[in-house]
């Protein structure tokens, strides 16, 4: 048996891994045991983009895959997106206190534009998210955006997908308003859009069409009176002309005295238990490896496949369990093409040769 079957059922104890691997399937098993204090190495791995790291990070992604677990990850993966000094960190603050007040352990992932000449809040008064830095259910990371405006840092998506194994809520905090929640989607359970009152922003791109529906609105600056109800109702009439009346519009103020939090964090648990997950995270990590193998082969692997869609058709057979790695090596597998990222993905595929056993 190679080590690549052992890894891709999860199996560590004992196996006789290669040492390239063994930090991260190591981190893997403590994910998977609720050892939130795994969290700070995870994400220190996850954003090393050395080799040995990439393999390692693709060995600990493989550990807490459906595929290995036998099911989806518990937590709650939720996106909070809006344009820069809305006031998301505030928002999340107020949050992290909500739910560690219910006993749920939670982990933000911020994508930091602070490095983009434009990002950050225009202000200048960005606030960082405040938790007790003595509680140790509580984890909080910066990562670089890079280069890539409104998108996720690479490292985002892994380190949200492992935290998922064990913690109860995973917050991806991105900069953003239009069509940069659409990545996020691809990542989170839930994508929640945050407005501030009196921009006009999400409402003239709800109205066009030009951005998706989110899952829950919120209105941040309540304290600001008029200009927020305002907001408010604006939201709702533009919801209702596109035929979303059903999206949940909540309004909060996240400084003191603080207004709406617990009522967002219904709304947001509310749509949870609205949608199938299930179905919704097996058809995310179908489109991120197929994205992600599109922006490594291109065009002409796409035609190796047989066309976007003969690929769409063939990843829908495959176990509903793996994760995008394994996904998309099984496309390159199926192309006949390598990667640079080979030596990472090799141990995986012989898990999705002999994955249809393993379905969740
Ligand atoms: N009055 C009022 N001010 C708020 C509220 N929420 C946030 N702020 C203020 O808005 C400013 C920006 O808040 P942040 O939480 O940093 O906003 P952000 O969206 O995280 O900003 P970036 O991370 O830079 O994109 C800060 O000065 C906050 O104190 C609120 O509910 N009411
Ligand atoms: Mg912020």
């Amino acid at each position: 048996m190679s080590a690549g079957v052992e890894l891709g059922r999860g199996v560590s104890a004992g196996s006789e891994l290669g040492q390239g691997v063994s930090a991260g399937v190591e981190l893997g098993r403590r994910l998977r045991e609720r050892d939130l204090t795994a969290a700070p190495a995870t994400l220190n791995l996850v954003e090393n983009r050395g080799a040995g790291a990439r393999e390692q990070t693709a060995a600990l992604l493989a550990e807490v895959s459906p595929a290995a677990q036998g099911h989806e990850n518990g937590a709650h993966v939720i996106g909070v997106t809006g344009p820069p000094g809305v006031g998301k960190s505030t928002l999340l603050s107020a949050l992290v206190g909500h739910w560690r007040s219910r006993e749920r352990s939670v982990a933000v992932l911020a994508v930091d534009p602070s490095s983009r000449r434009s990002g950050g809040s225009l202000l200048g008064d960005r606030a960082r998210i405040v938790s007790d830095a003595a509680d140790r259910a509580v984890f909080i990371r910066s990562t670089a955006a890079g280069e890539r405006l409104g998108g996720l840092a690479p490292a985002t998506r892994a380190g949200a997908q492992a935290l998922a194994a064990a913690f109860d809520v995973v917050v991806i905090e991105t900069v953003g308003v239009g069509q940069s929640e659409t990545e996020v989607a691809e990542v989170a359970d839930t994508v929640a859009v945050i407005v501030q009152p009196g921009s006009g922003d999400a409402l003239q791109f709800l109205k066009a069409g030009i951005m998706e529906v989110p899952d829950v609105l919120v209105v941040t600056k309540a304290d600001l009176g008029a200009v927020a109800t305002r907001a408010e109702a604006d939201l709702r009439g533009a919801l209702g002309s596109v035929g979303a009346s059903d999206t949940r519009v909540v309004a909060v103020c996240a400084v003191e005295p603080l207004r709406g939090i617990g009522e967002l964090a219904d709304a947001l648990e509310e749509h949870r238990l609205s949608v199938d997950v299930v179905q919704r995270r097996r058809s995310a990590r179908r489109a991120n490896a197929l994205a992600d193998f599109v922006v490594e082969h291109g065009e002409r692997g796409l035609r190796a496949l047989g066309g976007r869609r003969a690929a769409r058709g063939w990843l829908a057979e495959q176990d509903p369990g793996l994760d995008v790695a394994a996904l998309t090596s099984a496309l390159e597998a199926r192309a006949g093409v390598t990667s640079l990222a080979d030596g990472a993905r090799a141990g995986v595929l012989d898990t999705v040769r002999d994955g249809s056993r393993h379905a969740v």
